[in-house]
């Protein structure tokens, strides 16, 4: 029913078809396999911000870059529940927190996100992490502590990657989500675009993404937001096109996923945002911030999913969808 087979030339004739043709083909696929009213809503809270030694070129917050952005020690335990508590009564089914580490380390601070996470699991939600890599034990013990998914991207195509990151391969991300998924924990990934990568890139990028042994359970497809100070500054801003065309062709390879309309959405109108869900995005992060930038208000999402005609998806019911499929 899904395949991990996907060659180049093949994801590329998807790619290139005519842009309503692969919003038509997208958005069948998304009526075959998923309920396209519901929309997963996943809020991000940075717990640790700022100071990262990485040089990812788009990140606000790589600490050789000069950002606007403050640093912040990792976040007490309470603080972070009364959030997730407040994302949860806004209608919020996944929380994930993000810090601003090339990995995790065997410390104290690891103890305390163990223990946000058994809090937050506690409320009922699915809780997601994106902490940098992480080693086999490590995602054992993030499993045990309760964790559903963790996000790490791969952000653009093998080719393109060093022009982006130098202080990690893409090969390390590729053994942290392989970690991840022996884990058993749910896997989130997915990438950017808008870095300066060709077409061709993407594709590449979608590519991996479609022939891992297993597809990622979402796949958050990132907007790059320019942000003042980091090499990538002046990029031209991303073509509401380009974005509809990564979703459907990801739709189309991997159409169980979920797949994510995520940094961006802010600089889209909600006719924009319906182009993405039509073309078969499904989640979306919610709350006034993504981890440091503006994101669209609960406000103003629940507005836009009125008139859309969507709703939130309830917690874990993307797993039971899978196993109502797998019995069937
Ligand atoms: N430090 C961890 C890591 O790199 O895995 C976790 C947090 S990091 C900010 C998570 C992801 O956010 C990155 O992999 C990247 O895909 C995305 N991201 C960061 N800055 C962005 C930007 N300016 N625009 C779009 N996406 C961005
Ligand atoms: C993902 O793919 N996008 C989110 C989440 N995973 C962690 C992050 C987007 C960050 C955008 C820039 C910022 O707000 O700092
Ligand atoms: Fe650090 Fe993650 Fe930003 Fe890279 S993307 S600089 S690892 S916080």
């Amino acid at each position: 029913m899904t395949r991990n087979d996907w060659t180049t030339q093949e994801i590329l004739e998807i790619y290139n078809l005519p842009l309503l043709e692969l919003v038509y083909r997208a958005a069948s696929v998304h009526r075959t396999f998923n309920n396209t009213a519901e929309v997963q809503v996943c809020t991000l809270l940075s717990v640790k911000t700022g100071g990262c030694s990485e040089d990812c070129a788009y990140c606000p917050q790589a600490a050789r870059y000069h950002t606007d952005v403050k640093v912040h020690a990792l976040m007490q335990i309470q603080e972070v529940l009364e959030y997730a508590q407040k994302a949860k009564d806004a209608g919020s089914t996944r929380f994930c927190m993000g810090a601003a580490w090339r990995e995790i380390r065997d410390n104290r601070d690891f103890e305390r996100v163990l223990d946000m996470v058994k809090g937050v699991n506690a409320m009922g939600m699915e809780v997601c992490c994106t902490l940098g890599m992480l080693s086999a034990n490590q995602a054992e013990r993030l499993a045990e502590a309760g964790l559903y998914a963790y996000n790490h991207n791969l952000d653009t195509s093998p080719e393109y990657y060093e022009e982006i990151i130098t202080t990690r391969t893409y090969e390390e991300r590729l053994h942290t989500i392989g970690h991840v998924r022996k884990a058993g924990i749910s896997v989130c990934c997915g990438g950017i675009i808008g870095l300066g990568e060709t077409h061709e890139d993407r594709i590449e990028m979608l590519k991996t993404l479609a022939t891992l042994a297993e597809h990622p359970e979402s796949v958050p497809i990132n907007a790059l937001v320019r942000i003042k100070g980091t090499p990538l500054e002046n990029n031209p801003k991303v073509d509401i096109w380009d974005m509809v065309r990564m979703i459907a062709t990801a739709r189309i390879l991997m159409p169980r996923s979920m797949v994510r309309l995520s940094a961006g959405r802010s600089e889209m109108s909600v006719s924009e945002q319906a182009f993405c869900f039509m073309a078969g995005a499904n989640s979306i992060f919610a709350g006034e911030k993504l981890l440091t930038t503006p994101n669209p208000s609960f406000e103003e999402d629940h507005q836009m999913f009125e008139v859309l005609g969507l709703h939130p998806m309830e917690a874990f019911s993307a797993a039971k969808n899978k196993e109502v499929v797998s019995i069937a």
